[in-house]
């Protein structure tokens, strides 16, 4: 089963404020594109959550926020500052060694295959209290079976909330939004929608997908399934070099350390090369071994720092397949693989 963990950060560029002015954090704040000199002329891009209360939005003109909200404090967005704490919480993200699709600035879908939904949702706490803890913010989180559906999890259990939808729950939590709650209706698509009578999900659920085809193309399809409760979306890690492995039969079956240290050598140059044209760094080294019987066994080992040594793959592998030598059955395959591979902050190495 494929679970999809959806992190989206709370008000992000106005929580981001609050971190270095303390102060503001009980005040309707906003941050928004012009020079504060000349905020009557900008837009809001956010504003924390006891702006809300007062109607302030995202999008809205900033004098209209203050007609709404006369006490607002407004800042200019300072982008570099908000990247830098984005790449921050996006590297903690990465910590979890999973497949991570960043969607923007303050939102990414971490894919889970081995977990249940209990699984998921003490792991989507513990994220949680992580990025709170250390990056001193808080995310809202929504755990669904496809990204679309986890996103919508997200904005509703937002600020500060966890929620989950499973298959069984989809079609209830659809049935009565409004379609401009799918991700991907604006609110163009939302009044071509409007025009042929379709207000709700499930409105649009059961209009005809040949009609939506032909007026909004491939994407008519898209959000005709989405409406469905179909979301299988893959999630696409740009990071996605996984592990790079070897493996190789023995050419005689041995128990022998130094005949199988050799095999070790071999692979590990091999995975060591393809290390070195991808200027990748790892975390994990894992073995394989193949016995005579063909049973098999993997071990793996995790690093808390990055690692790019050739010795220290040779080195961990043959400490791996140490406790695995038997004395009644001979090793006749061996794998070395690295794993938890990354660019750090998507550079190169030198
Ligand atoms: P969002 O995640 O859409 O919003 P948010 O994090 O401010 O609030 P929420 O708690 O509802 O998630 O956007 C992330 C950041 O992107 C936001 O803090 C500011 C910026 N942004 C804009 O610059 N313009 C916009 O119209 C929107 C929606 C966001
Ligand atoms: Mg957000
Ligand atoms: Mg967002």
């Amino acid at each position: 089963m494929t679970i999809v963990i959806f992190i989206d950060m709370d008000y992000f560029f106005a929580a981001c404020e609050e971190l270095r002015h303390q102060e503001l954090k009980s005040i309707p704040l906003a941050v928004g594109t012009a020079k504060e000199s000349e905020k009557y002329r900008g837009v809001i891009q956010t504003c924390n959550y006891v702006a809300r209360k007062f109607g302030v939005r995202s999008g809205m003109p900033t004098t209209n926020a203050y007609r709404l909200c006369p006490n607002l404090t407004y800042l200019e967005s300072d982008d570099k500052y908000y990247s830098d704490i984005s790449n921050k919480i996006m590297q903690l993200l990465r910590s979890y060694n999973r497949k991570i699709e960043q969607m923007s600035v303050d939102e990414a879908a971490m894919e889970v295959i081995e977990l249940n939904y209990d699984e998921s949702y003490l792991l989507g706490m513990e994220i949680k209290n992580k990025i709170k803890n250390e990056i001193g913010l808080t995310c809202t989180i929504g755990i669904s079976f496809g990204p679309t559906f986890a996103k919508m999890a997200t904005d509703a259990s937002k600020p500060d909330g966890l929620m989950i939808i499973k298959e069984e729950d989809i079609h209830n939590f659809l049935k009565d939004k409004k379609i401009s709650k799918l991700p991907g209706i604006g609110p163009k698509t939302e009044q071509r929608m409007m025009e042929l009578g379709i207000k709700t999900i499930d409105n649009l659920a059961k209009y005809n997908p040949i009609l939506l085809s032909e007026k909004f193309g491939y994407v008519g399809l898209e959000l005709h399934a989405l409406a469905n409760g179909i979301d299988n979306k893959k999630i696409s890690d740009k990071n996605d070099r996984l592990s790079i492995g070897r493996e190789r039969t023995l050419n005689v079956d041995t128990s022998d350390i130094n005949e199988l240290s050799k095999m070790i050598d071999i692979l590990s140059n091999e995975v060591y090369n393809e290390i070195l044209d991808g200027n990748y760094w790892f975390k994990g080294i894992g073995i394989k071994v193949k016995y005579s019987d063909f049973n098999f066994v993997t071990r793996n080992k995790h690093f808390n720092n990055n690692i790019d040594s050739l010795n220290t793959i040779k080195s961990t592998a043959v400490a791996l397949i140490k406790p695995l030598i038997k004395n009644d059955v001979k090793i006749r395959k061996i794998g070395v693989r690295v794993f938890a591979i990354n660019k750090i902050g998507g550079q190169k190495k030198l």
